[in-house]
């Protein structure tokens, strides 16, 4: 057996997920949807009972033990957040509800105060909906243009028609360090370089990275970088924009309310400093917690066993297909994390989907978010099985076994 996966217990790891003992259609659960959203650990169920139950109150207000102790609990993960991506420094980690929100946040405020007519903003063939279309809205707003990357047949960023697009008056590259539908990991250190020759800014949509590795900001040296609590096995609603400090000073508040304001007169208002210019209202602050806790959760794991474990499911998960008549992989870059995007010969992957399910196994159907490059395929979508360390061989093989029972129906 292989080190790394003897440095693993799978079968640990998922007694933590109380999920995974679920009976689905008459069947133990097989959730191989976590590209989609992962599982929760009982330690960040936990933290949000916990919380419901004896801290709940509202953050930086008011003037009791509760809130001081939501307050702390709130602020203590932020700091958690800074140490996930090395940050700089907590007031650089502004709580959003999600990579979504975090890139129309920056589309929003950044793009609209620094683009103009004739400014180009570069985003990549295979970008998930929530990194072309806010960039969309702001080119209508402000006459930029936004331009695709060119990703070849493999589901691999063409880096060379990068290099030639890059002038002076692109403005900004946008780009997944991971794509969803096809599981390709970018190059992004190279895209950063190649971004900073003219000057332009870059955002990072880190949505499908930070469940698999550790990611370092500031060598990265990106400007922004997002992504969503609930796919680094934390809760839904809460997500994390990091931004250069010198941007994030410049950039106009988005949303104007309580929490974001230094002072209210109908003379003008000031605004509140970093991070708290940015974060107007209540935030979803058991969401907030609770991503402590799965981070905290992460750091106790060996994560280097927990990516290769993963990519040993997905090597045999491939390999499988690459042997099972009629089935076409689709995204076969050098460099992928555990996303298996396939097709399967005379079917809908829709229906597939539904038959699998049938069966117990979650998988993704569709176009996942990223219809231009499915259009690119000339497909309508595929079937997605995407792995996390809490999967198994076992787990691979009832795949297949589904996938050929799935297909006597057609
Ligand atoms: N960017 C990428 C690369 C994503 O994979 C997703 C969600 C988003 C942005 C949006 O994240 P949200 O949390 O704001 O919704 N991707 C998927 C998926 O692949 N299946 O369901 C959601």
């Amino acid at each position: 057996m292989n080190k790394a996966v003897s440095l693993f217990d799978v079968e640990r790891v998922r007694a933590d997920f109380p999920i995974l003992r679920e009976i689905v259609n008459g069947h133990p659960l097989v959730y191989l949807d976590n590209a989609a959203t992962t599982q929760k650990p009982q330690a960040v169920i936990d933290a949000i009972v916990h919380y419901y139950s004896h801290d709940n109150s509202n953050v930086h207000r008011g003037a009791h033990t509760l809130a001081a102790r939501a307050t702390e609990k709130f602020e203590n993960a932020r700091a958690k957040v800074a140490g996930f991506l090395n940050a700089g420094s907590t007031e650089q980690i502004l709580w959003t509800r999600g990579t979504t929100e975090g890139i129309n946040l920056v589309a929003s405020s950044w793009g609209r105060s620094q683009l103009k007519e004739g400014d180009r903003v570069l985003v990549s063939a295979m970008e998930h909906h929530s990194n072309i279309v806010p960039w969309q809205m702001v080119a209508e707003a402000t006459g930029a243009r936004v331009e695709a990357i060119p990703v070849d047949g493999t589901g691999t960023l063409d880096m060379a028609a990068l290099q030639n697009m890059l002038d002076e008056r692109v403005k900004m590259v946008s780009v997944g360090h991971v794509s969803n539908a096809l599981g390709t990991v970018n190059p992004i250190q190279d895209v950063i370089a190649l971004a900073r020759q003219v000057g332009a800014r870059v955002l990072i949509d880190g949505a499908q990275a930070v469940s698999h590795w550790p990611v370092d900001v500031q060598a990265l040296d990106c400007d922004f970088y997002v992504f969503s609590a609930h796919k680094v096995f934390g809760p839904t609603g809460v997500g994390v924009l990091y931004g250069k400090r010198e941007l994030l000073e410049a950039m106009p508040p988005w949303q104007g309310g309580g929490e974001m304001i230094e002072r209210v007169s109908f003379q003008g208002t000031t605004y509140n400093q970093l991070p708290y210019k940015f974060e107007a209202g209540t935030p979803d602050i058991a969401g907030v917690i609770a991503l402590g806790a799965a981070l905290d959760y992460l750091n106790q794991m060996d994560r280097a066993a927990a990516v290769a474990h993963e990519q040993q499911l997905l090597e045999y998960a491939q390999t499988l297909a690459r042997q099972e008549p009629g089935v076409t992989l689709v995204g076969e870059a050098a460099h992928k994390v555990s996303v298996m995007s396939f097709l399967v010969d005379g079917t809908h992957p829709n229906d597939v989907g539904f038959l699998l399910d049938q069966q117990g196994v979650a998988v993704r159907t569709g176009h996942h978010c990223a219809q231009p490059i499915m259009e690119q395929y000339g497909i309508p979508g595929t079937i997605r099985a995407s792995f996390s360390f809490y999967n198994t061989m076992a787990e691979v093989d009832r795949l297949f076994a589904a996938l050929r029972k799935a297909r006597e129906f057609f």
